[in-house]
Parts: structure tokens; sequence; C-alpha cells
């Protein structure tokens, strides 16, 4: 627990918590940011682990990330260490990174590649598939190494995307449906002929509700993203209160090619708060890709692509993830709470497997954009916490031209905390 959670201690248990949650949500102002507690408390930070992030699909990272048997990542749900692997068969295992013997950690390294997974504690090993396969004469002729497989956790693949679920029985909904859109949207990109071109990990100082609220809304752009604002266009759909005849001309121009092309573009979602969306959106007008100049980022197009000129597939799956899929590159963003003021955004972004790096694309023109409104965003996330904590702070009213996705969030997490917790 850190400083802010031990300023923001209340004694509630947690059974407490949860009623306490519970009526906060019931009598919210619709329409309004929420009361401190659910943003500063950490009992109500305890709550939203339990129901939200331990039960929901999250999105951890993209199949290309582990291309070859054996290879890994590892990714911190809370409390929760996991552990993804690619199998021998090419599917991919999702594990309890928790050793069936004392349980100790057993992948330590954020990636890496193994043949077997092997505790560092007493090199208990276990295969990819999470069969414990040696745990060495010590434990005496008796023991029985089929019951001491590891945990598994729910994980499903789509489009190249990998999504985890740490619940004790598979989420109930349209999930597989929205799987089955990314599947169709995300063929021209041919995911498993990508890699990982750079990541980074960012540290905020902000609630994970704020982090996702500030990414559902664009209010705060022209104030904050003069980088991102070279190409993006704010409006998040044609159907956007604000959008202008210039904006709908500019999308029908460009949806028409990529019709023609055969690349889908089709505002798609699914779930309560739209919480699976997918639309295409084109950028500015002359630019191609979120870099400085809106120029490309890469040399080698992803996939089947051909046009420069793909806009951004955005991709949306709450609680934790946005996503902005172009020709040449595409950029996954992951947010995974540490604390109740404490949130870790990811960032990875993506390029052809045979694309050179220095030769076909420079790292840090491809990161610079998104570094940016990055670390803008986590001042504002930041700063938006630091006013939340106030005796003075009072919830305030969203815009519903300018904030209905920041509506749709509230919407989407009211209702799922309500119907778990009921
Ligand atoms: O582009 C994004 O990912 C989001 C949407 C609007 C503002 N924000 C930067
Ligand atoms: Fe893993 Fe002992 S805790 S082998
Ligand atoms: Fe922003």
């Amino acid at each position: 627990m850190n400083q802010n959670d031990l300023l923001n201690i209340r004694h509630a248990t947690l059974q407490e918590a949860k009623a306490e949650m519970k009526t906060l949500l019931e009598t919210r102002q619709h329409n309004y940011s929420l009361d401190a507690a659910l943003y500063n408390d950490p009992h109500m930070f305890r709550v939203d682990m339990e129901e939200v992030f331990q039960k929901e699909w999250l999105f951890v990272g993209m199949t290309s990330e582990i291309p070859k048997r054996g290879d890994y990542f590892t990714v911190e749900i809370g409390q929760n260490p996991v552990l993804i692997v690619r199998d021998a068969d090419g599917s991919v295992n999702a594990f309890h990174n928790t050793c069936r013997h004392r349980g100790s950690r057993i992948c330590t390294e954020h990636r890496g590649k193994v043949a077997n997974l092997v505790c560092p504690y007493h090199q208990w090993t276990y295969d990819l598939k999470g069969n414990l396969l040696f745990a060495g004469t010590e434990m005496g002729g008796e023991f029985d190494l089929k019951q001491h497989g590891l945990k598994k956790a729910f994980c499903k693949t789509a489009g190249g995307f990998i999504f985890i679920s740490l619940a004790d029985k598979e989420p109930v909904g349209d999930f597989d449906e929205f799987l089955q859109t990314l599947e169709e949207y995300m063929e021209p990109y041919d995911v498993e002929n990508t890699k990982l071109a750079v990541e980074s990990n960012m540290y905020e100082k902000a609630n994970w509700k704020l982090v996702l609220e500030n990414n559902r809304e664009c209010y705060h752009c022209s104030g904050s993203h003069p980088e991102l604002l070279n190409t993006l266009l704010e409006w998040d759909d044609i159907n956007d209160p604000r959008a202008s005849k210039e904006f709908i001309d500019h999308y029908n121009t460009q949806a028409q090619q990529w019709d023609a092309e055969g690349i889908p573009h089709e505002h798609k979602s699914y779930g309560p708060g739209l919480r699976n969306r997918i639309v295409r959106m084109p950028l500015k007008k002359g630019t191609k890709v979120m870099t400085i100049d809106g120029q490309e980022g890469c040399k080698k197009m992803l996939g089947r692509v051909k046009n420069p000129q793909l806009g951004s597939m955005r991709i949306l799956h709450l609680p934790n993830s946005w996503n902005h899929m172009q020709s040449d590159h595409f950029i996954v963003f992951r947010v995974l709470p540490i604390s109740a003021q404490e949130t870790m955004v990811t960032t990875k972004w993506f390029v052809h497997k045979d694309a050179v790096e220095g030769v076909d694309y420079d790292v840090e023109r491809l990161r610079k954009v998104w570094d940016a409104t990055n670390d803008q965003d986590r001042v504002l996330g930041e700063q938006n916490q630091l006013g939340i904590n106030s005796v003075g702070y009072q919830p305030g009213p969203y815009s519903e031209t300018y904030e209905f996705g920041v509506i749709n969030f509230l919407e989407w997490y009211s209702e799922t905390i309500k119907s778990n917790l009921a």
C-alpha cells in the first residue's frame, strides 16, 4: 500500500465497501463524474479488482509477440502474476504464474523463451501445457504429478489479439461475436507476420478509471495534444454529433476506396457502453499515419495493405484497451491497475516482420507522437487525481456532445459492477 492509499484509507471491511459501492453506483448522478471514493479508496479499488479485473476478459498482448514454441511474456493483474506462452501446437496458453509447490513465481522476466517452465525455487518443471513433468525424488514415491499442474486462466485469441480472464467461470456475454468481428477486421494486417518494434511502460499516479475516462474523450485534445492533432481527427464516428460536412465527405471518399480494396471499416460494437467497439476513421487529409508529419512510419506496409491511407482502425475493449491500426504500423494500448491511485499504461508498436530497423523504420520516429501524447495524458490524469482527492471535489457534469465516450464507459463500469455484485 502506498502513501496515497494510507492517506485515503477508511476503516471499512470489504463487505461494507461492496455495499457502499453498490449504493454509490445506484444513486450516482447520471452523466456526472463519480464519487471520490470510487477513484481513490483502497477498499473500492479492491472491489474493482475483484469484480472487474479478476472477472472480465482483459487484453494482454499480441500473438506475434510470442511467435515460436516456448516464447512467453508475463503480466501482473493486480497481485496476480500471469504467464502467456506459445505451445508446441501453435496455440497460446495463459497460466497463473505461481508454482504448485510453494507458490513461487515461475517466470520472473517480462518476456523470454523456454523449453519447459522451470520454477527457480526448487526446480519443479512444467511443460508448455502446464503439466507438471518433474518434481525431483524429494517428493517421495507416492507423489502424484498429475494433481499439481499449473492453474490455467481462460485465454482466447482473435485477429492476433490475446485476451485472458482470471474468472472461475468463463465470462458470459457477446464476447465471441466481438472476436469474430475482430478476426474479420484484422485479416488485412496478417498479425502473425508482424513484430514488436518497441514498447513503453508508463507509470501513472491515477486511478485506472481516470486513465480510461481521459482516453474516451477528445475534449482535452486541442489543449494538450499538438503532436497527435497533426494527424488525428477527433471525431470518433460519422454519427458523432459534431461531425462536419467536410469530415463526412472526407470519410465517404476514403470509405469508397476502402470498400474497393476490401478493407473493413464500418462501425461494429457490442455490449453495454459499447464496451467492445471497432471502427475505421480517416486521419487528416494528406496524412497517412500517426507520425509527427503524418507521413510513413515504416516503408513496408502490413499484410495485404496497399493503400497507405487506411486512416486508423480504432479498437476499444473495456476495461483495459484501445488501439490504432494503420497501414504501415499499428499501436496497441493496455491499462493495468496497480493500486487505487496507480496505473501502468503499456504501449506497443508493431511493424511488418521483415521490416528492418534503421532501413525501413526508425524507432524514434515511430513512437514520437504517442510518447508525447501518453505523457501529456499522464499529466492530465495525475492532476485529475490530485484534484479529486481534495475535500473540495464534487462530481461534475460531462458534456454530452464531447464526452459521450466517458458517459458510455461509466455506464459499462456501473452496470458491470452492479450485476457482478447482485
Ligand atoms: O485517439 C485516442 O486513442 C483517443 C481518442 C480520442 C482522444 N484520445 C487520444
Ligand atoms: Fe516452485 Fe518450490 S516453489 S519448486
Ligand atoms: Fe489524450
